[in-house]
């Protein structure tokens, strides 16, 4: 059985992930608008990903008899100043969701929770990649900068984004 204080914190953990997934479903939206199909087609992913990250959580809370209690997902933002700004922003939530995950480990282990340490692992792992992701197309964005043949180049390189394999990043 989980304790009270983790299972807050995984219920808490599962709107943040949903949060995640809502953000980059509107980074699509935006980019779709900006005719850059390649970058929302990155998001449709990573906007998937996540979803997955929130389902993950819901059913090991499941797993141990705990009760999934939904709450309000925040509403994101609608506009970013530029395809630069929109990963930038996704790199920033990325590195809170680390700090989130991280909190997560730290008090699955105070309290000795051997699983839920396990599962919290995974995202740890998950989290270095998503990261290192993000950052690498924020750093090709910065050097493209306001250059439109390099965004579109930039564009058709991230349409080329597969499916990752279950349980596994992108
Ligand atoms: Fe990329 O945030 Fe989920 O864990």
């Amino acid at each position: 059985m989980l304790k009270p204080n983790l299972l807050a914190a995984l219920n808490q953990q599962i709107n943040e992930e949903y949060y995640s997934s809502y953000i980059y479903q509107a980074m699509v939206a935006y980019f779709e608008d900006n005719h850059l199909d390649g970058c929302a087609h990155w998001m449709r992913l990573q906007a998937a990903e996540e979803h997955e990250h929130a389902l993950k959580i819901f059913d090991y809370v499941i797993s141990r008899g705990g009760r999934v209690v939904l709450a309000a997902v925040q509403a994101p933002p609608k506009d970013w100043p530029s395809p630069q700004a929109a990963f930038e922003a996704a790199l920033a939530h990325e590195k809170l969701m680390t700090a989130n995950i991280t909190k997560l480990a730290d008090l699955a282990q105070s309290e000795k929770d051997h699983a839920t340490n396990n599962l919290m692992q995974w995202y740890v792992t998950e989290q270095v990649e998503e990261e290192a992701n993000v950052d690498d197309i924020v750093n090709k964005l910065k050097m493209v900068g306001g250059d439109g043949a390099g965004l579109f180049l930039m564009d058709r390189e991230l349409k080329s984004r597969t499916v990752a394999a279950p349980g596994g990043a992108a």
